[in-house]
């Protein structure tokens, strides 16, 4: 399917998600936010693809909100209600990429900020180019974080980190940013791709489902009990454990071989 402001290829099993708002250094524009929606939601539907990987064209991953249509308005003196369009994109948004029931990779190739931020820390692993920074860029316009920065920033980095990267807006280069856990690699800006694809084919030989539901179950366990994790680890090893790949997976030990795991 063609998009306006996103690439979408499929290679095997991996799909490869490009915001391409390129002028704009990938600013998430309602159109590319209304794409977003609906390609990630058919290709989280597509059995056949067992892992995505978002980047951005160009020189930026994302750089978040796209602020070109709030000059006019705001000259004018009008007032927004922001809260109307992050309730139908990225509320919706964000929530798509965490609930995914397969492996995402963030390929950061170049400024995440913002939101664009908040659309690599929804994936599951970020590989960051070498040229890669970063910027929670809100309080610069006397935001708050939004699009899931709030509860994913403070998660992946520690509060110490999030609440210096949400107030100061510093922009973090890509190894400063592996230096605090806010990606899993630094790569040469060149061999991005190629990395990102490479462990995007990886993840789509892995048991599809459990990796789906493992994510759930740290999603989850995040707001229980240790005595209400054990009992929802339980019921959700059911569910990993009705899937050919445990079969699959214990056979394959028995037999020592490796496994080929389908994703079913
Ligand atoms: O309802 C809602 O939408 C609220 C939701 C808010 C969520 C958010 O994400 S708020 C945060 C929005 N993002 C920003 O505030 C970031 C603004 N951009 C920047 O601070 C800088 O551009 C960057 C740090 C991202 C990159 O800096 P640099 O020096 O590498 O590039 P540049 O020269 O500033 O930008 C290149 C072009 O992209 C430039 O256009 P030009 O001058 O060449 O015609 C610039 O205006 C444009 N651009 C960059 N960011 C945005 C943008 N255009 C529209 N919206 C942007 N966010």
């Amino acid at each position: 399917m063609a998009y306006e402001q996103l690439i979408v290829d499929v290679h095997g099993a991996v799909a490869v998600v490009r915001m391409n708002n390129t002028v704009r250094l990938n600013a998430l524009s309602p159109t590319m936010t209304l794409e977003m929606l609906e390609a990630l939601g058919r290709l989280g539907e597509d059995g056949a693809v067992r892992a995505i990987v978002l980047t951005g064209e160009g020189r930026g991953f994302s750089a978040g909100a796209d602020l070109s249509e709030f000059g006019e308005p705001y000259t004018k003196g009008e007032r927004p209600i922001l809260s109307l369009f992050l309730k139908e994109g990225y509320n919706k948004l964000i929530p798509l990429l965490a609930g995914m029931p397969k492996p995402l990779v963030a390929a950061i190739n170049g400024v995440a900020a913002g939101a664009g931020l908040s659309l690599a820390l929804a994936c599951d692993f970020r590989i960051a180019g070498d040229g890669a920074t970063f910027t929670t860029a809100w309080s610069k316009i006397g935001l708050v974080p939004d699009a899931g920065s709030s509860y994913l920033l403070p998660r992946t980095v520690g509060m110490a980190k999030a609440l210096e990267m949400a107030m100061l807006s510093d922009r973090v280069d890509a190894l400063s940013a592996l230096g605090i856990g806010l990606v899993h690699g630094v790569v040469p800006a060149e061999s991005l791709m190629d990395e990102a694809r490479g462990l995007a084919d990886r993840l789509a030989r892995l048991p599809t489902v459990a990796l789906g539901l493992t994510r759930r179950l740290f999603e989850e366990a995040a707001h229980m009990s240790l005595a209400e994790a054990l009992d929802r680890e339980a019921e959700v090893q059911d569910m990993a454990a009705a899937t050919e790949d445990h079969i699959e997976g214990v056979l394959a030990f028995l037999e020592k071989r490796d496994a080929l795991f389908k994703g079913l």
